[in-house]
């Protein structure tokens, strides 16, 4: 029989949150036969993400997946074998109740943020006893003995297929309504929070001696951009042009179509959590704006991933790698950063190939979680 599974999400802020419980709903359904019921209690942040317009009724199926809507009073339904409570967003009492009285009982999992810091590995998987059930902790994570990062099955192949295919690549521009000249310029996606260091950055390659063609995402850096470029717009906002820099501003895409921007670029910023770890399996350089939170917290995040991806470069890659990263993230980029990140351009390249070959090796979080969970069903079932 197949096996139901319960996904709760709540939208905190931005995108992340809905993009990573998305992904893995429809992962779980496409690759695992899994019945999935994700819960969301921000229709409108889904509904912007996933494409979906009908929301008239307070559940909607989307390809697979029944997407409910999760409000106040919750109502009265059978939990599925499995329950996801994504990032910690505590799951009604009354759904809770209806666990308990489940003649057996459903696993039930925190699915934790991505952190590349040690004690992640030490605490996932802990059980957290709660009254009558026992919830478990589930850490995504870039190493073994974590679960994973989310990676479905055909990615790799997929992007290679594409990033070997000049007319696929110049068919995605054609289609976002740009004819990308041929030559040596500079593909860059930039997905970014309010970042200060943007208009230096902006300068250096407006400046710089190639040319730059810089791809935004609409509602992103929106307000630096106009401040930037208060002459400069070409068209209506949509792109802007100074000097060896153009920069232009496209609609929010599905993940498939986000994908192959990432796979297009030669270059990503990307931010959160869902986008750098797509960055990651784009096979190119990129460069990652952690989520900025009270008392500097994501610095030390920050630092742990810097400490794992730079292990295995030379010391000048890494030292010019962990400079700009730390420019991005708030120390303020020194004119001298972007200068000196280009000049390792070559370095990078091959970096992020080598990167993305060993974190693909891995096991995913969602064959990962599936995996645990029928581990502890089959218990239950047995005793
Ligand atoms: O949107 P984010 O900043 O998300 C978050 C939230 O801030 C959240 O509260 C926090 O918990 C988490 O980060 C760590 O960045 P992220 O994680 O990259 O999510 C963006 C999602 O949007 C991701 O699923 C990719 C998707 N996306 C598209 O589908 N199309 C696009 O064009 C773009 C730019 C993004």
């Amino acid at each position: 029989m197949k096996s139901s599974w319960d996904i709760f999400c709540k939208v905190v802020d931005n995108f992340g949150d809905i993009g990573v419980c998305w992904r893995l709903a429809r992962q779980l359904a496409a690759e695992h036969d899994i019945d999935v019921r994700l819960w969301v209690d921000n229709f409108d942040t889904f509904a912007r993400l996933s494409r979906t317009s009908d929301f008239s009724q307070d559940s909607v199926r989307v390809g697979d997946i029944l997407v409910c809507h999760w409000r106040d009073p919750f109502p009265e339904v059978i939990p599925g074998d499995v329950v996801i409570e994504a990032f910690a967003c505590e799951i009604p009492a009354r759904f809770q109740a209806a666990m308990i009285a489940k003649p057996i009982a459903p696993v039930w999992i925190n699915s934790e943020y991505l952190s590349a810091e040690k004690w992640v590995a030490e605490s996932h998987r802990l059980p957290s006893p709660q009254v009558n059930l026992t919830k478990h902790f589930f850490f995504p994570g870039f190493v073994a003995g974590t679960g994973g990062l989310l990676r479905e099955a055909n990615i790799i192949a997929e992007r290679d297929r594409f990033q070997r295919d000049p007319l696929a690549i110049a068919e995605f521009w054609r289609s976002l309504g740009m004819n990308m000249p041929e030559g040596d310029e500079l593909r860059v996606s930039l997905f970014c929070y309010d970042n200060p260091a943007l208009p230096d950055l902006l300068a250096q390659w407006a400046a710089g001696v190639t040319p730059i063609t810089c791809v935004v995402p609409d509602g992103v850096a929106g307000t630096a951009l106009e401040n930037f470029f208060p002459m400069f717009t070409v068209g209506e906002k949509r792109a802007y042009n100074l000097g060896n820099l153009m920069v232009y501003v496209i609609p929010l895409l599905s993940h498939e179509r986000y994908d192959r921007l990432l796979w297009a670029c030669d270059m990503n910023f990307v931010r959160g959590e869902d986008s750098f770890v797509r960055g990651q399996f784009a096979a190119r350089p990129f460069v990652w704006q952690v989520y900025p939170q009270k008392d500097d917290a994501h610095r030390t995040k920050l630092d742990a991933f810097i400490d794992l991806f730079c292990a295995d470069m030379d010391v000048a890659t890494a030292t010019k790698t962990r400079s700009f990263w730390h420019g991005w993230n708030g120390d303020a980029l020194a004119g001298s950063a972007w200068r000196d990140f280009w000049q390792i351009r070559a370095a990078q390249a091959s970096h992020a190939r080598l990167w993305s070959r060993k974190l693909a090796v891995q096991t995913d979080l969602a064959t990962n979680l599936v995996k645990f969970s029928c581990d502890l069903l089959k218990l239950r079932v047995s005793t």
